[in-house]
């Protein structure tokens, strides 16, 4: 079935033809030029390229007359080869060409000449299954059925995959005469333009391969346009053609656009995808020389800053949108792909007021984690996972944990029940208070320092950050005072307990269990 650009070459597939005619009579037309060779065989590989990217049945390309000698044709079929296009057919006129249904006796082409152009372009094809086939213009000449046969031999003979045996009788006896002599040596390809009250069947049955229904698009489409132009500028108003036409919605589907919605959620980050804000504000005073330039997160720890392996985990579970609270040396906190906003009150605030200063970032899923941890990826991951408004991940080992100094500080955590190692037991935990200074028969575990809201736990944070603020709270409070606050209001903080494995960076000595965590 005839195309002649890309639409319509999708349209031939989605029909359900197994094949695709690019017709030089439609394509030149399509681009308003004469079939004379007006447009250039280059300008025509460029329709073909539209035509086979957005298509992928065969597509055979009338190459008119080679657009010159064999050297020209050996261009065209390598350049074809390499575009995906399944064959050419070349007629055994004179460039450049004329349609076959104009005038009488167009001259033909030596006949030597033309296998010879054959053979060039079956030598230079670069797929193996391209196919050329041979036009024989000796009925449009009116130079009759023994100059078709013996050019249909000699054509054979040099290589051509089939023969289009082409007539401009409004019977098929040109056709038929010629199938009858012929003896099936390469198959039959016929374009019943002229002929078309001959029933297929009679073709099939006469031993035709192939028949093309060669510019049927093409002519539907210009009755179309006409109709529909002439209706516009006759009414002035859309109002008459519109339930005729093909609706907008229509043409989308035409271009694929369920396609690139797909591609778009597989390879644009998503708006949905989690945030991240990271609490970085604080110096860390216990490892003295080692932050006199710079925060505690931005120590090197074999080869990376804390927060560089912070922010890669983070996105390693797909967390986008990093927001770092910085504080204390602020502008060392310079890694790309972070957004930042600062606590400058870092020095006498605590964390909450750290965690207030991006609240406008706690939009949406988010993870809060301190900027100084190292844990199991997947401890991340399940936050991720799990289906809680806020949840926060709290050591059930905490008792093993190895702390030195005496003056630590611990994030303390007192649940709704002990962990438990029973397989069966998958009942909920959730948060009851956390503390610094909670007294150990109550301690179920410590805060990890990272915590994961669902949208409608970063509304909850959110409100309780303003409610801080609005009691004068907020200036001195901690993320312990946050989570305890909410959890005292009644809504739900779970918590997903985890078996050791993750540390922070308080001191020199950290540092290096930290080198040997990693
Ligand atoms: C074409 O479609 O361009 C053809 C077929 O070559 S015909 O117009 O019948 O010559
Ligand atoms: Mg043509």
């Amino acid at each position: 079935m005839e195309a002649h650009n890309g639409l319509s070459a999708k349209i031939v597939e989605e029909t359900g033809f197994k094949g695709i005619w690019a017709s030089g009579l439609s394509m030149s037309a399509a681009l308003g030029v004469r079939d004379n060779n007006e447009a250039s065989w280059t300008q025509i590989l460029e329709v073909l390229e539209f035509m086979a990217d957005a298509t992928s049945i065969p597509i055979l390309v009338d190459g008119d007359t080679g657009w010159g000698n064999f050297n020209n044709m050996r261009c065209a079929v390598t350049k074809f080869c390499q575009r995906g296009i399944a064959a050419i057919c070349i007629e055994d006129k004179l460039f450049p060409k004329t349609n076959s249904f104009i005038g009488e006796g167009q001259p033909l082409a030596d006949m030597n000449e033309f296998a010879g152009k054959i053979k060039a372009g079956k030598d230079s094809q670069t797929d193996p299954d391209f196919s050329i086939v041979a036009r024989l213009e000796a009925f449009i000449a009116g130079r009759g059925l023994n100059e078709a046969l013996d050019r249909a031999h000699a054509y054979a003979e040099a290589g051509a995959d089939a023969v289009l045996c082409h007539s401009k009788l409004a019977t098929a006896d040109e056709i038929m005469d010629f199938m009858r002599q012929w003896d099936n040596r390469v198959p039959v390809v016929i374009v019943p333009t002229k002929y078309y009250a001959t029933p297929t069947d009679e073709f099939r049955k006469a031993g035709v391969s192939l028949a093309i229904w060669a510019n049927h698009n093409l002519r539907a489409s210009i009755t179309a346009m006409r109709e529909t132009s002439a209706r516009i500028l006759r009414e002035e108003s859309l109002a008459g053609v519109e339930p005729n036409i093909t609706t907008v919605s229509e043409i989308f589907d035409l271009q694929g656009n369920a396609e690139l919605k797909q591609a778009e959620s597989r390879y644009l980050p998503s708006q949905d995808a989690p945030g991240a804000v990271v609490l970085a504000a604080s110096r860390g005073e216990a490892l003295g020389e080692l932050t006199a330039d710079r925060p505690k997160c931005m120590i090197d720890v074999r080869g990376q800053p804390l927060l560089r392996r912070l922010t890669g985990s983070l996105k390693a579970a797909g967390v986008r949108n990093i927001t770092v609270v910085r504080g204390y040396k602020k502008d060392a906190i310079n890694l790309p792909s972070i957004d930042v906003v600062d606590n400058d009150f870092f020095a006498t605030t605590g964390e909450a007021a750290s965690l207030a200063c991006a609240i406008e970032r706690i939009q949406g899923e988010t993870v809060i984690a301190y900027g100084d941890i190292l844990f199991r990826q997947y401890y991340l991951d399940q936050l991720l996972e799990a289906d809680a408004d806020i949840i926060v991940a709290v050591d059930a080992l905490w008792e093993a944990r190895q702390v030195r100094a005496a003056d630590a500080v611990r994030d303390f955590v007192q649940c709704s029940k002990p962990f438990s190692g029973d397989y069966l037991d998958d009942e909920p935990v959730t948060l009851q208070r956390m503390a610094n200074d909670l007294d150990a028969q109550q301690v179920h575990g410590e805060w990890i320092g990272l915590a994961r809201l669902s949208a409608k736990g970063a509304e909850l944070v959110r409100d309780a950050l303003e409610a801080m603020r609005a009691d004068g709270s907020l200036h001195t409070a901690s993320t312990l005072d946050l989570f305890s606050r909410i959890a005292d209001a009644g809504h739900q903080v779970r918590v997903l307990y985890v078996p050791g494995q993750w540390m922070d960076v308080d001191d020199a000595t950290d540092l290096i269990d930290a080198g040997r965590f990693l």
